[in-house]
This record gives structure tokens, sequence and C-alpha cells, in this order.
């Protein structure tokens, strides 16, 4: 039996934190069942207090082991932590996200963690708003951080990372690690970066790596802003909890430093308008798909893709107007 959704009273399950009221919305969000953008208009004021932070890096490379890591750290210190997984829908990585979900289900039992796993199951922009808008909701729930753990791999996965207030991008020792980065964008979205498996030999190689890198481009980058920040290179041993109180740290200096430099605000406005572009655009997407439904073989009878492309649009125009 479905229930209608009533879109006020689940507004203020999340206010007050319910886990079960949360749980519920993020899954709206995720079908983009009816109501579901009343409902994040609603809790639009109550967003804001949460710092996000970004993690990726490729597969592997001890992500999840971070974020339980600097989890178990805030949860120490009082703090409250939303966690999104995002889930590639890749199939290599199967196996992995298995184990995974093994060392999440340990945090997930303690109070003041919530932690829910998004999958790809339209497109990959589709992912990439639902998964900011699930953070939205962690974030009107009152969580005081919230972790987007996505795959350092392919754009909107990056794009996803990058969305955070802060992004920490997570590298191993393990061969090519750095170049790798380079290729994939990682680079581009680091407000720092982490030398995960530190344990293993090769860290220090592959942090001088880095810094080499990030000197490199902040030549070709040109000038030099006094104001700008030192991208960090951290080491850590995630399956140890080694060098994650300094991480929480950096962490924390990130942020403060967005605040005084006035980016945070300037960061978050844009963050806010490209949301509505995106709410515009899936909009517009789910109308034509609706008018798309009707659509077979024979609408092909005499007109070209283009043609009936077209007519649709007109049609979805003139439905608009109510004509
Ligand atoms: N030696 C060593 N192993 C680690 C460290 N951190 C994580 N691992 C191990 O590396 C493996 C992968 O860790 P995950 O945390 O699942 O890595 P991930 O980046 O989340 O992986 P995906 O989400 O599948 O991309 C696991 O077997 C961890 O136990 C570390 O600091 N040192
Ligand atoms: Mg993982």
């Amino acid at each position: 039996v479905r229930r209608t959704l009533d879109v006020e009273v689940l507004a203020d399950r999340i206010k007050r934190g319910e886990p079960l009221g949360l749980a519920r919305g993020i899954s709206l969000v995720e079908n983009e069942t009816t109501g579901f953008e009343a409902l994040l208009e609603r809790l639009d004021g109550r967003m804001g207090q949460a710092r996000r932070i970004g993690i990726t890096g490729p597969p592997g490379a001890g992500k999840s082991t971070l974020t339980a890591a600097l989890t178990r750290y805030w949860l120490e210190k009082g703090l409250t932590i939303g966690i999104i997984a995002v889930d590639p829908s890749s199939p290599f990585t199967g196996g992995a996200l298995l184990g995974d979900r093994i060392r999440m289900n340990e945090l997930a039992t303690e109070e003041g963690v919530f932690i829910r796993s998004m999958a790809s199951r339209g497109s990959q922009g589709g992912l990439a708003i639902a998964t900011r808008e699930a953070a939205d909701l962690m974030d009107a729930a009152g969580y005081d951080r919230v972790i987007l753990e996505t795959l350092g791999v392919g754009q909107s996965e990056l794009d996803i990372a990058s969305s955070a207030d802060t992004t920490a991008v997570v590298l191993v020792p393990e061969s090519g690690d750095g170049i790798q980065a380079m290729k994939a964008g990682l680079m581009e979205v680091a407000d720092l970066f982490v030398v995960n498996k530190a344990d293993r030999p090769g860290a220090d190689r592959l942090e001088k790596e880095i810094a080499v890198m990030m000197s490199i481009r902040k030549g070709n980058a040109g000038k030099l802003d006094d104001a700008a920040w030192r991208i960090p290179i951290l080491q850590t041993t995630a399956s140890e909890e080694k060098g994650v109180a300094a991480l929480a740290n950096r962490l924390d200096g990130h942020f403060n430093w967005l605040l005084e430099t006035d980016r945070l605000d300037e960061r978050r406005t844009v963050r806010r308008l490209g949301r509505a572009r995106d709410a515009l655009i899936r909009r517009a997407q789910r109308d034509a798909e609706r008018i798309w439904q009707t659509e077979s073989p024979e609408s092909l009878a005499g007109v070209s893709p283009y043609g009936l492309s077209r007519d649709l649009y007109e049609k979805l125009r003139a439905d608009q107007r109510g004509v």
C-alpha cells in the first residue's frame, strides 16, 4: 500500500532528525517521487549548517576505511555524521562494494551516524543531482558533517566530490597513481591530498610526486595569490587510524579558510545556482520523457527523427500552454 506523501509532516520529521524520516526523504529524492521537490524546497532554509566533505580517489585507495576512521574520530568529538557512499554502476567494483558494506555496517548502528549508499539507476547526471540532494537532506536533518565518498573516475563522480565544501583526494603508493590522478582530473578537484596506505613502501615518493605536480600546475597558473589555499599533502594509514586526527584538522583548516576568505558563501551560492539549473533541466527532461512514452516505430512514418522530435517538442510546449 502506497502511503500518500504529506510533505509537511515528512519535512518536520527530517527537521527533528528522525533517521527514518530522513531515509524516506532520500528515497523520494532518489526515485524522484512526486513531491520530492516540494520537500527540498520546504527544507531549504534548514540547509547550510553541515560541512560537506568529498572523499574521492581511485578504486581501493581506502576511501571507505578513511571515511569510517574520520567518522569515528568526529563521533568521539561529539559530532554527528552523515555518509553518502556513491555506488558506481560499474560491475568491476562489485566485489569491493561488499567489503565497504561490512566496514560501514559497523558504523551504521552508532547513534549520530547516518549512512546511505546511492546507486545510479538512470543517468549519471541523475545520480549526481540526487546525491547532492541527499546531502542537503542530511544537512537539514542536522548532521554536522556530511561525507560524500565517490570513486574518482568519470566526470560525474568527480562533480559529486567537488560539490562538497572541501574535497580530499586519496591516493596510494601503488604504481603510477600520481600520473593516473593527473589524467583523471583528480588534481583539479583536490583541496587536499591524502597519501593513504602510508604503511606501504613508496608513500614518501608519491608525496613528492604530488608536490612536484602541484608546483608545475602553480607555475602554469602564473602569478601566485597570497590568499590562495596551499593544498596540503597528508599521509595516513586508515586501516590503523593513523593520521586521521591530522586529516580532520586540515579539513577544518580548509573550512576556516573558506570562511575567512568569503569563499564559502561564494562556493555555496554557485552551488545553489547550479542546483537550480539541474532542477530545471530535470524538469524539462521529465516532461520530455512523459511525452515520449506514447511513441512507437509507427511515429516515424513519413518523418525523420528530427522532424518527429520537433513535432513532439511543439506538442510539449502546446501542452504546457494548456492548448
Ligand atoms: N595496508 C593498508 N591497507 C589499507 C589502508 N587503508 C585501507 N586499506 C585496505 O585497502 C582495501 C580497500 O579499502 P577501502 O576502504 O574499501 O577502499 P575504497 O577506496 O573505499 O574502495 P572502493 O570504494 O571499492 O573504491 C581494504 O582491504 C582496506 O582494508 C591502509 O592505510 N593500509
Ligand atoms: Mg569505498
